[in-house]
């Protein structure tokens, strides 16, 4: 009952805590965004994957979604002293990850071995794959310039108005080993709440994915990361408002709407079903806002439901 799941960072790690709770977390693929993966003062840096195995390892701070749980910030502090506040808050436990990654690195490895590394280490049994070894930072074409998708978020707070995104380096990126493979072997592929845009759009211009998507589309099932035209995290919804997109289930569905089969959206967009179906996708209407495990159980329930079924079938 193998699962692939495409994942940005902390919208989609609610959803995989809640996907290997029920099932065996053995047979779960993740294949995460690596676009917002950065260098800074010479330590590389890759928060999605991070994010995602530290909530798989159950050692997420809970508050933030990101960095480890009951988290010190000393060594921040100290560079603060030598050169003032710092806009990317790197916590003392999660340095040690960003020291180990870039000496990997270095080393030679790929990325691939560092985020196996990693898991191995934080002990969480499911695979977890970025989307190519190669980087592929995401920059963001703004008002005030050209900026790294971090520094467009976090340094400024995603107030620069959008013109265009783009992932550095796509056309030379190959898929990392065992990407297509789990898209090609899973009984289902979950695209998990995370940005279109900038969180599953870089995973989709690997070299294969989209294709291997499209030729598996009737497996594929998404989950709206937009509920009422807002986003459930982060600045999703102005991002594609900025971007001509439409910030609604219908807007997601059509920017999904060759790569999958079924979409979950949430009771409050229930009337945009109609829409949604009229493009081909099979919709199924169910509370996506997780705030608590149970809530995460009860989305990952109903998403295993359906690639257990006949239709998840058809593409096998
Ligand atoms: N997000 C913030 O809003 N502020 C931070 O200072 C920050 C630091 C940080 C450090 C390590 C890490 O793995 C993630 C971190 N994030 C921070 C989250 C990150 O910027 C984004 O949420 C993801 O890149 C988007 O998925």
């Amino acid at each position: 009952m193998d699962i692939a799941a495409l994942a940005g960072g902390v919208g989609a790690s609610k959803l995989l805590l809640g996907l290997i709770r029920i099932m065996d977390p053995r047979e779960l693929t993740v294949i995460v965004n690596t676009g917002d993966d950065i260098v800074l003062d010479g330590l590389s840096i890759s928060p999605d994957l991070d994010i995602v195995t530290y909530t798989l390892a159950e050692v997420v701070n809970p508050e933030t979604g990101w960095g480890f749980r009951d988290e010190t910030f000393r060594a921040l502090e100290q560079l603060a002293v030598y050169r003032g506040p710092q806009w990317f808050h790197l916590g003392d436990r999660d340095l040690a990850t960003h020291i180990h990654r870039t000496a990997m690195l270095r080393a030679g490895k790929r990325l691939s071995e560092v985020a196996n590394s990693i898991r191995e280490a934080l002990g969480v049994p499911s695979t977890i794959l970025p989307m190519t070894d190669q980087p592929v930072p995401t920059m963001i074409h703004t008002s005030q310039g050209r900026l790294h998708f971090q520094e467009y978020l976090v340094e400024r707070q995603a107030e620069p108005n959008i013109q265009a995104i783009s992932f550095e380096g796509i056309a030379g990126a190959r898929p990392a080993p065992g990407v297509l493979e789990a898209l090609e072997g899973a009984r289902g592929i979950v695209i998990c709440p995370s940005n279109p845009l900038i969180s599953i759009g870089p995973i989709l211009a690997i070299a294969g994915v989209r294709e291997t998507l499209q030729r598996r589309r009737s497996c594929v099932v998404a989950v709206c990361p937009i509920v009422g035209g807002k986003s459930l995290k982060g600045p999703s919804d102005r991002m594609l408002a900025q971007l001509g997109h439409d910030p609604s289930a219908v807007g997601v569905a059509r920017m999904y709407q060759d790569i999958c089969g079924t979409m979950v959206i949430d009771p409050v967009d229930a009337t945009q079903r109609p829409a949604i179906e009229e493009l081909g996708i099979d919709v199924i209407v169910h509370p996506t806002i997780m705030r608590n495990l149970e809530d995460k159980e009860l989305v990952a329930r109903r998403i295993l439901q359906f690639t257990a079924s006949e239709k998840a079938g058809a593409a096998r």
